[in-house]
């Protein structure tokens, strides 16, 4: 029997732990959401009856796939890819890819599984589902990059279309990649077919605002968090954990509405910098010469590398972790709140360990969880979608327009919801519900699929 769960729901838990055993991540992000589930159960009795729970636990299809490609030295190589196709109640399958050695199944069903929720919360039509490879791109060259995701897409193509699941990018996989997967797809269809990827280049069918998206819609939603508590993001010390797509972009609007952020990281260490992140300097490095962290404090005398260092050392009162799951344990959350820290917004997909979490609620912190804080991203693909749709093409002013006041949207539907279902000003319980009875309901009146 585990802590916390109801008799009706930790049957349901026990169920998904025995029928996909070793996949911890799946297991750790359906506990977070069956958890708060209770009071809906209580309201929507049909819902216990239909086993909506149990049949959104399990994917409607999971594909997995070898991937064989030959590297710069003429050597095989066979990587294995994934794409779990989870919920399409709401729209085709849409959710990102990501390439990193660490991918197995467990982590793109925990990925997938996140995903259903925050489409939904966007109000934007879009199903959940996720993909990626354990395809490590660290010291790959361009054409090793390039023959790989030709290798992938000539499986993948067959699985995805824009009306049945739209891939985009995640940890590894940005434009370039998103570029290569596109031009493969064109090719093997022979289909100038828009809308079956975001995440594309400008000049190619991609949206303005969808690189910035994810990082700006993240540092909107803290904005909102912070503003319903009589605060604002100006003048507070903030740091950022990672130093890709989007922390860089959460470092970019941070600052323009008044934030100092003075340290970042990758999984080698930390550059605090005490002028603050120069952050044409980090683009430069990381964007276009695609180089490790250290090359930062090369540069800048202000700053220092800690490295193997923890980022959440650095006292600071606005936490953002941005780089990956799990990352910021109980330990780190005691060490922020002793040291000042009042909000943390997830940029990352469950950054915080569970432990984490409940430390953050228990000092009554402002915790805006990944679901409902980094959802501008995946919203802004659905623009990308809408835009292709109508073969038109935005200004950047009026998507981060859309993009602001989807985030806005979220926010407040995750803060009503929380007060309607008991725990007000919890936004955990606030976007799970708000999530799962948008897709319940759909599921619900499409009868039983
Ligand atoms: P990038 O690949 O652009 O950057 C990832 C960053 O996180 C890098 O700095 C990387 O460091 C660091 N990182 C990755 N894995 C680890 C690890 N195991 N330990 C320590 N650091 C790590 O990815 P994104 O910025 O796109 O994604 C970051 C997070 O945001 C992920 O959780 C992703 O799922 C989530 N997200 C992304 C969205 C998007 O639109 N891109 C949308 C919503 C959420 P290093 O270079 O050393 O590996
Ligand atoms: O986790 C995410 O929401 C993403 N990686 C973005 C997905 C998307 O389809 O834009």
């Amino acid at each position: 029997m585990v802590a916390g769960l109801d008799e009706k729901l930790e049957p349901i838990y026990q169920d998904v732990l025995r029928r996909n055993p070793g996949e911890t991540e799946f297991h750790q992000a359906v506990r977070e959401v069956i958890e708060t589930l209770g009071p809906v159960l209580v309201k929507y009795p049909e819902f216990a009856e239909q086993k909506m729970i149990q049949r959104i636990c399990e994917p409607e299809r999971q594909i997995i796939f070898r991937v064989p490609w030959q590297d710069d030295r003429g050597q095989i190589q066979i990587n294995r890819a994934f794409r779990v196709e989870f919920n399409s109640a709401l729209g085709p399958y849409k959710g990102g890819m990501r390439f990193h050695p660490s991918v197995y199944l467990g982590i793109i069903k925990f990925l997938g599984f996140e995903q259903i929720f925050k489409n939904a919360l966007t109000g934007l039509p879009i199903g959940g589902g996720k993909g990626g490879s354990d395809f490590d791109p660290k010291g790959k060259s361009d054409c090793e990059i390039m023959r790989f995701c030709q290798s992938l897409m000539t499986e993948l193509y067959r699985h995805i279309g824009d009306h049945t699941d739209v891939p985009a990018g995640d940890i590894g996989v940005g434009e370039r990649e998103v570029g290569y997967l596109f031009g493969q797809y064109k090719r093997i269809t022979n289909r100038y077919e828009s809308g079956v990827m975001t995440g594309k280049g400008l000049s190619w069918g991609g949206s303005r605002a969808r690189r910035e998206a994810t990082g700006y819609g993240t540092i909107f939603f803290l904005e909102e968090m912070l503003r319903v508590r009589g605060n604002s993001l100006v003048g507070k010390t903030c740091i950022v954990s990672g130093s890709g797509n989007v922390a860089i972009y959460a470092i970019e609007k941070a600052k323009a509405l008044g934030g100092r952020v003075i340290a970042c990281s990758d999984s080698n260490g930390v550059v605090v910098d005490r002028d603050g992140i120069d952050l044409d300097l980090l683009k430069q490095i990381k964007e276009v010469e695609r180089r490790r962290l250290t090359a930062y404090v090369q540069e800048k005398t202000s700053a220092t590398y800690l490295e193997n260092g923890c980022i959440w050392t650095i006292p600071c009162q606005v936490a953002l972790p941005c780089a990956t799951q799990n990352e910021l344990t109980a330990k780190d959350a005691k060490t922020l709140i002793e040291q000042g820290c009042i909000a943390v917004a997830e940029g990352a997909n469950m950054p915080t360990t569970p432990e984490g979490i409940r430390v953050f609620q228990d000092a009554g912190i402002a915790f805006g969880p990944g679901k409902a804080a980094n959802a501008g991203g995946v919203a802004t693909s659905a623009l990308e979608m809408q835009q292709n749709a109508s073969r038109d093409s935005w200004t950047f002013d009026y998507t981060e327009q859309r993009l602001k006041t989807i985030m806005v949207a979220i926010h407040r539907r995750c803060h009503e919801t929380s007060e309607e279902f008991g725990a007000p000003g919890n936004y955990v319980v606030g976007a799970n519900i708000a999530g799962f009875l948008k897709v319940g309901h759909a599921m619900s009146a499409m009868g039983l699929i």
